[in-house]
Parts: structure tokens; sequence; C-alpha cells
């Protein structure tokens, strides 16, 4: 029983950032992303009754028993226990960018597994049961199993029946909508996300305004971006990532994710749009920062961002397609 799943990387127009129950990973409030076109995972797993005991090899390295595959480990628990089988499983997984390190690859990484772990454990799930199996992996895979522009709703169910990703728009609905994505250090963080929340809601006196406006700022970024109103979309995306931000580094200890080259970006981004350049930026749990713009002026932000000095990667990012199965395996 072996299966193979690709399932694509996605960036937080409106953040999650804070769990209302961490045993079913439910959020405090909804988020909204963009599916990415170039970044993804892919994974092989395969339950064989000759493995005496679970492996996870990452980027062809088998790994120890350190936190990523405990987490692996925790979720093939999840799906076996779905499945009412016992069999130990291999799982081979890809990532086609730098692991921790603020790109989501918790995401395309937990969705991939769900989709590949599904299958081969013989699950027929449908997308909104195996965008909840990948929410249970990690909060932000919810939203890789879907296409294009994707909302994660809060839902109010105690076990989050209700609460898992669902397309708002697919990538044809908005083909110049780009996110240049600027991959500033590839060294993983300091602070995982999943602990560095769980800190900010225990200590940070900002989090409940974080709290009291996060939802709305997803359910008008859902708005935007069915209306397509660039600047809309943009300015609130940037309001709002700087808003976590402001949660994170009021956070005891703090939690700064910036780089002095985050920073740099930030600062030409502003000075590029007061002179009419229009871009907005946004960051996650990592030093990259993230720029959205309109087709029309992707080369010129790209040729500007080139003359920075210490961005190592520029990648211009699509929206990409939902999960899918692949025919080739790793193993
Ligand atoms: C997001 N992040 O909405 C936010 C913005 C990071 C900053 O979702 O504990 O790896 O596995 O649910 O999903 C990263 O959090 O955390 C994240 P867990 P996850 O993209």
């Amino acid at each position: 029983m072996k299966a193979t799943a690709q399932a694509q990387s996605n960036i937080a127009l409106t953040k999650y950032w804070g769990k209302r129950d961490a045993k079913w990973m439910l959020p405090n409030n909804g988020s909204v992303s963009m599916t990415l076109d170039q970044f993804f995972t892919v994974t092989t797993v395969e339950f064989d009754s000759n493995y005496a005991q679970d492996e996870f090899w990452l980027n062809r390295q088998k790994m120890a028993e350190g936190e990523e595959a405990k987490e692996v480990f925790a979720h093939l628990d999840l799906i076996r226990e779905m499945a009412k089988i016992s069999t130990k499983a291999k799982v081979m997984s890809e990532n086609n960018f730098p692991t921790a390190a603020g790109l989501a690859s918790s995401a395309s990484g937990l969705a991939a597994l769900s989709m590949a772990g599904a299958n081969a454990a013989g699950l027929n799930l449908n997308k909104i049961e195996l965008s909840i199996l990948s929410r249970r992996g990690s909060g932000s895979a919810a939203r890789s199993i879907e296409a294009g522009f994707v909302e994660w709703i809060r839902g109010t169910d105690p076990e989050g029946k209700d609460s898992h990703g669902r397309q708002i728009a697919p990538p044809e609905h908005w083909p110049e909508f780009r996110m240049i994505v600027n991959i500033v250090k590839t060294g993983q963080k300091k602070w995982k996300s999943r602990a560095g929340m769980a800190q900010t809601v225990a200590t940070c006196p900002y989090y409940p305004v974080w709290k009291e406006t996060a939802q709305k700022d997803s359910e008008q970024m859902r708005e935007f971006i069915l209306k397509k109103d660039f600047t809309a979309v943009g300015k609130l995306a940037e309001f709002n990532s700087l808003k976590m931000h402001a949660t994170m580094i009021t956070t005891q200890p703090p939690i700064v994710y910036w780089h002095p080259v985050t920073v740099d970006i930030m600062q030409n981004i502003l000075q590029w749009r007061e002179e009419g350049l229009e871009s907005y930026f946004t960051m996650d749990a990592g030093p990259q920062v993230k720029v959205m713009c309109l087709e029309k002026d992707e080369k010129e932000l790209v040729k500007r961002l080139n003359g920075i000095s210490g961005i190592e990667r520029i990648e211009a990012c699509k929206a990409g397609p939902a999960a899918k199965l692949l025919e080739k395996h790793l193993f």
C-alpha cells in the first residue's frame, strides 16, 4: 500500500496566529491564503508489515527521533486509527525549498503526508476530510489542499468538524496576482511557529486586539479577493502581517523573526510605493519577505529587489494548483 502526493506551499494574506484548542488544532481566527505555484512538497508513504517501525526521510536524509519525525509519526498514528490498521510505514518527503525557514514547509509537508498517507492506508477522503486531517498535523496545512485563493474557516465545533480549508477562487480568477518570495536567509528559525504562537497567546498584552480583529480581517479579505481589488488586498495583507508581528515582538521572551535584510526590503517597498510602484509586503514566522504585486509591475520589482544585497533567491509565484496524487513514487 503505497501512494505519493504533491502539495503546494501557501502564504497567508490574513494570518493564523494562536490556537483555541491545541489537541484539535483549532485556530482563534479564520485565515486566508494563496496557494503558491512554485514551492511544493512531494511525499511517498508506504504501509508494509516488513517495517518494524516508522521511518521518515526528508530530502534524502533519514530523520532520527527529532521533533519533525515525531510529528510525522504522530500523524501516521492518526491515519492508522482512521483506517483501523496497525502497519508501520516508511515516509519519504522532498521539499523544493528550504525547510522551516518561514516558507510554510509544514503546510505543504503535512498536506502531502495526509493525502499520500490516507491513500496508502486505503482511506477514500474528500477534500474537506483531507483538509481536516491536514489541519490536525499542522494548522496551515488545512489551506494547502485547495488551489488558488483559500480560506481556513475558523468554525465553532469543539472537535473542529467545521474548521477546514475552502476555496474562495481558483487560480484562473486572478492570473495577474503575484507573490514575489524573497529568500533572505536559509538557516532554520529559532522559534518554531507552534511554540511561538502559544507563547504569544500566553504572554502578549496586545493579543486580545489580534483576536478581536483577525477574524474580521479574513472576512474582508475574502470579499476583496472576489472583487479583485488589488489595493485593498495588499493594504489589508500588509497591515494584518504587521499586526501579527507586533504581537510577536511584544511576547515574553520576545519573538523577533526579522533580519536586517527583512527591514531593508520593507523600507524599499514603502518608498517605491510612494513613488508610484504599487506593491505590498507580508512576513510570516521567518525573515523572508513576500511582496504582492500585479503582473504589470513584476519585472520592475524583481529588478529592484535584485539590487538589494542579502537576498539569496527571488521567486515570483502565481496562485497554484490543488494537492494531487502522483503516479511516480520517491522509492
Ligand atoms: C500563517 N503561520 O497563517 C501563519 C503566519 C506562521 C505565521 O501558520 O502549530 O506551522 O503546526 O498549527 O501551521 C505557521 O503555523 O503551526 C503559520 P501549527 P503552523 O501562515
